[in-house]
């Protein structure tokens, strides 16, 4: 795997491609955001999932090349939309910790926002809250810079990682995505303290927040009750190719 990853890298970007999920606002069932998801899939071994080529690229020291054909992927399928996409958009794409002292990366993340300005859409980046703890002042600062620039921050995965209200307060942050470990149970009949908790928390600090993980319309409902502002989920639409069917809004709650 780590020379067939090695090669995909080097031979530009074969057998990769980036699938969308969307966001939907809660109430309306319009379209928010997007969520760019990286695939690779290997003609003899299958699809490889990204935890593992990431991790792999990352301890290789190839995570540089793993970003710019990313973004380089989401720069291809923008130029190919023919519907005009609604304004306000949010396309967000995960990052590794590990890359945020890279000025190549800056420069492209740069790009791609300048890209997204005229269409009126907004580019944000997710880190998960594992590692947006553990971060050094220099990266605190280069994060800082991003969102100076316009770019917003998502905490991905949140909850799992124990991090603490004063933390969280000093950390350049506008998204909070909550694990879909906590949604799982919203369809039972259990009160979802951790969710109204975590809502709580989260506009009392100015965050948005984005309930992940509904695969049934219960959870779906529950949240949007609970004032959660956005969904993502297999039950809402599963990642997909670029399209303009990605686009379409869902029922309403
Ligand atoms: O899409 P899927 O469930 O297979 O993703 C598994 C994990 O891989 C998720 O945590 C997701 O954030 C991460 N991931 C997907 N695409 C990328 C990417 O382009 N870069 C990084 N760093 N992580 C990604
Ligand atoms: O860690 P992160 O949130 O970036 O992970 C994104 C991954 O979660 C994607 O690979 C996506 O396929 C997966 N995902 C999205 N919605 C659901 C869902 O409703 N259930 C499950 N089990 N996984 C989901
Ligand atoms: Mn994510
Ligand atoms: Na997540």
């Amino acid at each position: 795997r780590v020379e067939t990853l090695q090669q995909a890298l080097q031979h530009g970007f074969v057998g990769f491609h980036v699938e969308y999920q969307p966001l939907y606002m809660l109430g309306t069932g319009e379209v928010a955001g997007l969520e760019a998801l990286l695939r690779w899939h290997h003609p003899e071994l299958g699809a490889i999932p990204p935890t593992e080529f990431i991790s792999l690229a990352e301890s290789r020291g190839w995570i540089d090349q793993v970003s710019e054909g990313l973004i380089d992927t989401i720069l291809a399928d923008l130029s190919t939309t023919t519907v005009a996409p609604a304004m306000g958009i949010r396309l967000a794409v995960n990052l590794s910790a590990l890359e945020f002292t890279d000025d190549r990366l800056r420069s492209r993340l740069m790009r791609l926002k300048e890209r997204l300005d005229p269409m009126g859409w907004e580019l944000e980046i997710e880190i998960t809250e594992s590692q947006l703890m553990n971060l050094s002042p220099i990266v605190l600062e280069y994060l800082s810079a991003l969102r100076a620039q316009g770019i917003r921050i998502a905490i991905d995965d949140f909850g799992t990682g124990y991090s603490s209200l004063a933390y969280l307060h000093r950390l350049p942050v506008d998204t909070l995505k909550i694990d879909r470990s906590f949604v799982f149970d919203m369809h039972e009949d259990r009160n979802g303290t951790i969710v109204t908790a975590i809502l709580a928390m989260a506009h009392a600090l100015g965050l948005e927040v984005v309930g992940e993980g509904i695969e049934h319309s219960e959870q779906r409902r529950r949240l949007a009750e609970q004032g959660c502002d956005y969904g993502q989920g297999f039950g809402l639409a599963r990642p997909d190719r670029w399209s303009d069917r990605l686009f379409r809004p869902i029922d309403a709650t």
